[in-house]
């Protein structure tokens, strides 16, 4: 393995190299892996189709390069070590060479089910080792992956199977998450009711919940794997073959599938996570993440396994059996790396120091966060009661899009600064532009963030919809790959993610779609029209407020705001739930029919004083009516 960036004179010189000549430098990271033929171009590329190839004419295989390749030196070093939710059941290890075991019985048992290259595979998974030996088959036998996370409803589940005409299910007869369980099984059977294209559904034995087996279809995960030999000889893959695709929402009800492909995702998901947090062997990492989430895809699985490392993966949430959780695994595990949410340590901050002070934490030598802004306040917490003051933070801005950490400090290699990402991963060329899409130069400036060159891990397309890809992410901005972000870059040109610019809110660093929340709420018979909007929480980061118009005034408005909640939960999942419901009897539009957020947002941010021009509304007087009844 090459050796990580290690001063910020390093960096500057590594920076500058991977701008000069964007090819040496990546190819100079593609060489440490194992192919089974070489590439025979970098990159091409045309970001006006948008178009793109890494390590064209390359022959590999991921998993080869997760597992075979660390066979000889370290096979018996653990690659995943699992902690279950019920702090008394047993951890499981396993080491690389029983995890490549797993993994090839169980590409037997996919392709004893039907399954070949080029298929689509849905797993709808709780977080235990399973999930991730059956993201790495699939890698394995050339199928693509699609994780959907296992707090997903019915619905959203048959949609994203359908979307990918995906042909296996994978599921559990439940999950475990704190004191519930989750019937992934009765969940899956209901999305099964409409999805045609799913041929073979496998059932992993997990909580012993009461199931039905559809006899033909379903199949018990065990009892193939008994049957199942432990030699499988890796698909060999093309470089731009695809490897997964992962749902992220839009700005439309429908989500987006964003595709990843072979060979550029593994070498930046490589790249990164070594970087980032500076890791060296003996570390023990922990990302919280749940696979379903791309965080989990790149820095639970791939990118720890590329590396060589000893990766953990939890399956219960922060506070149970109370907020000390992590803390208390940090300490039995002697974990020295550790990345997490900002919601997650808002929310444990919260509780009290009574639960980190119970434990040692001295093992500790980076922390990391990812999945929005994270507020002063939490970062200093986070720095002086976590990391105790000697462990730097990592601030990692990154998207499901760019497959991995594009915007972050190296740990304790260059500068931090709280609620700053800081600066670009060398490789990495974003830019501010203003709403012409004209690049804002110098320091001390603010804009929408850009990113003007391609980098090795990014979306080669959404599922079936380029044009949609297009649209969403290269024609706002000419030549630039749009993030959907707003940014300023400070004196010392280090980058700040303000937030999105455009409508998607991130709850406690999930992604939802308004609009998918919207329709939600507007399947019931007594809602007419709905806006959402979100508002500064103090835990979640950002909360969800909704806008509803009636058809008949309600009688309990308290009553009717459980039941548009329980179709948002049923129909998006519980983390999409209103925490406010305003009932209005119209809404801020534009004369062209469309919602004017802006007013909303300030509206629900308790700030109605200052709502700027409202002159181009339709009935501005429904402004007022708003602002009374706001809660
Ligand atoms: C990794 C992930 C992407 C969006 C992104 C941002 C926000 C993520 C940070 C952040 C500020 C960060 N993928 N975001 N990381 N904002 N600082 N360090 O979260 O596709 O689910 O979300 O998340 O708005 O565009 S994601």
């Amino acid at each position: 393995m090459s050796k990580n960036i290690n001063s910020l004179e390093q960096y500057k010189i590594e920076y500058a190299k991977s701008i000069e000549n964007p090819e040496a430098f990546w190819e100079k990271k593609a060489e440490q892996f194992s192919w089974h033929k070489k590439w025979d171009k970098v990159l091409s590329w045309d970001f006006t189709k948008p178009e793109l190839s890494w390590f064209e004419a390359g022959k590999l295989n991921i998993t080869e390069n997760c597992l075979d390749r660390h066979l000889k030196n370290k096979g018996d070093q653990t690659a995943i070590k699992w902690i279950a939710n019920n702090p008394n059941e047993q951890s499981r290890c396993f080491s690389y060479k029983e995890l490549h075991v797993e993994v090839c019985r169980f590409s037997n048992v996919l392709k004893g089910n039907g399954a070949k290259k080029g298929d689509r595979i849905c797993l709808y998974m709780p977080m235990v080792p399973e999930l991730a030996i059956a993201v790495l088959a699939c890698a394995r036998i050339g199928a693509i992956h699609s994780v959907v996370f296992a707090g997903f409803s019915a619905k959203s589940l048959s949609d994203r199977i359908n979307d990918a005409d995906c042909t296996i299910l994978i599921t559990a007869d439940g999950g475990f998450r704190g004191e519930k369980i989750t019937p992934l099984k009765d969940i899956s059977d209901e999305a099964m009711d409409s999805t045609p294209s799913i041929k073979k559904c496998i059932v992993l034995e997990r909580t012993k919940s009461k199931i039905t087996m559809k006899s033909e279809r379903d199949v018990w995960w065990h009892k193939e794997m008994q049957k199942a030999n432990s030699n499988f000889s890796a698909e060999i893959m093309d470089s731009e073959d695809p490897l997964f695709i992962l749902y992220t929402s839009g700005s439309t009800g429908k989500p987006k599938g964003i595709q990843h492909t072979t060979a550029g995702y593994m070498v930046y998901t490589e790249y990164s996570f070594r970087n980032v947090f500076q890791y060296s062997e003996g570390d023990i990492y922990w990302c919280t993440a749940d696979i379903g989430w791309i965080t989990g895809h790149s820095y639970i699985v791939y990118g720890p396994l590329l590396a060589g490392a000893t990766t953990i993966m939890f399956e219960g949430v922060p506070t149970y059996p109370d907020a000390g959780r992590f803390w208390q695994i940090i300490e039995e595990n002697k974990v020295s790396i550790f990345y997490t949410a900002p919601t997650a340590i808002r929310a444990l901050e919260a509780k009290g120091m009574e639960f980190v002070n119970p434990y040692d934490l001295s093992s500790l030598k980076v922390l990391g966060t990812v999945g929005e802004p994270i507020n002063e306040d939490a970062w200093h917490w986070y720095d002086k009661e976590i990391g105790k003051g000697n462990c730097p933070i990592v601030d990692t801005w990154w998207q499901t899009e760019t497959g991995g950490i594009m915007i972050s400090n190296l740990a304790g290699v260059t500068p931090s600064k709280p609620s700053f990402a800081t600066l670009p991963l060398a490789g990495i060329q974003p830019c501010l532009v203003d709403e012409k899409g004209k690049e804002i130069e110098g320091n001390n400036v603010e804009g929408r963030l850009c990113i003007k060159f391609p980098w090795p891990s990014m979306a080669r397309t959404i599922y079936g919809n380029h044009k949609r890809f297009k649209a969403t992410y290269f024609s706002n901005f000419e030549n630039n790959y749009f993030t959907g972000d707003g940014a300023l870059r400070d004196e010392n040109g280090m980058y700040r993610i303000t937030g999105r610019v455009d409508d998607v809110i991130i709850v406690s660093g999930h992604n939802l779609g308004t609009a998918e929340i919207e329709s939600a709420m507007d399947e019931h018979y007594n809602v007419c029209e709905t806006a959402i909007v979100g508002y500064a929480h103090p835990i979640k980061g950002n909360g969800v407020y909704a806008f509803v118009i009636c058809h008949s005034k309600p009688n309990n408005e308290q009553a009717l705001r459980k039941e548009i909640n329980a179709l948002v939960q049923k129909n998006v999942g519980a983390i999409a739930k209103a925490d406010k419901i305003q009932f209005v009897s119209g809404l801020p539009k534009t004369r062209s029919g469309k919602i004017m957020r802006r007013i909303l947002r300030k509206i629900a941010a308790g700030e109605s004083d200052d709502l700027g021009d409202i002159s181009t509304l339709l009935d501005p007087s429904v402004v007022n009516e708003i602002k009374i009844s706001a809660q």
